[in-house]
């Protein structure tokens, strides 16, 4: 048995947050996969009691630890092994910043974009995604805009900021039916600079479950 476990699956960006993170730091670390997709295990009364009672993937257990959230994992992995780790009170409440903006308004809407468009049947309500995407080009330009002056969302170093907002944006254009990084030049040339880091691995390479077989 690895040293982590993390329960995933391919599709999820927010569990790729996670998966990221681990490799990158080099952890001993195994995938369990969800079949969220499939028998839905992760609705079931059992897995909400025994592995998160929010129904969520990511969750990473740890010896006797059980974190969920990928913030959380993020900041918990991070303290662990002195890497990503945003340094002294200022860093790490603007990594904190960044990580709620991106749950909540960045990755938190394109995650259930794609899902409404590549996945949910019947699929989403043209009216909900014409909202979503409106939201999403708006958000994504305020990145855009920080990383204009910065080599990472910081500052000069990665930090586990970086590791969150990159949760939906390696995937495929075609999936979303618009090119993130070619929307938004500064996005995408940081997406080369994080894909350029040692450990680095595409969310569909590191996490089971792909392709989907719907
Ligand atoms: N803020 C959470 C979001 C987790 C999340 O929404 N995960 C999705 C899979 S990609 C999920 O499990 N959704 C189930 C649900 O919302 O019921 C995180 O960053 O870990």
């Amino acid at each position: 048995m690895a040293e982590y476990q993390l329960h995933c699956f391919a599709q999820s960006g927010n569990a790729y947050r996670a998966a990221l993170m681990l490799n990158l730091i080099g952890a001993d670390w195994q995938p369990m996969f969800v079949d969220f997709f499939g028998s839905g295990v992760q609705r079931t009364p059992g897995w909400r009691g025994d592995v998160n009672e929010m129904g969520e993937v990511p969750v990473l257990v740890h010896s006797n630890k059980k974190l969920t959230q990928s913030g959380v994992i993020l900041t918990y992995l991070s303290e662990h092994s002195g890497k990503f780790l945003p340094r002294g009170e200022d860093e790490r409440l603007e990594a904190l910043r960044w990580i709620i903006f991106d749950n909540q308004k960045v990755n938190g809407f394109l995650g259930p974009y794609r899902f409404l468009k590549n996945f949910a049947k019947p699929a989403g309500d043209p009216a909900v995604l014409a909202f979503l995407k409106a939201r999403i080009d708006g958000n994504l330009a305020i990145v855009d805009k920080r990383l204009s002056t910065r080599t990472f969302v910081l500052g000069e170093r990665p930090t586990i900021a970086d590791i969150s907002l990159v949760g939906y944006l390696y995937y495929p254009a075609e999936e979303f039916g618009f090119d993130i990084a070619a929307a938004h030049p500064s996005i995408g040339k940081w997406l080369d600079r994080m894909k350029a880091l040692p450990g680095w691995k595409h969310p569909y390479e590191l996490m089971p479950g792909y392709p989907l077989k719907l």
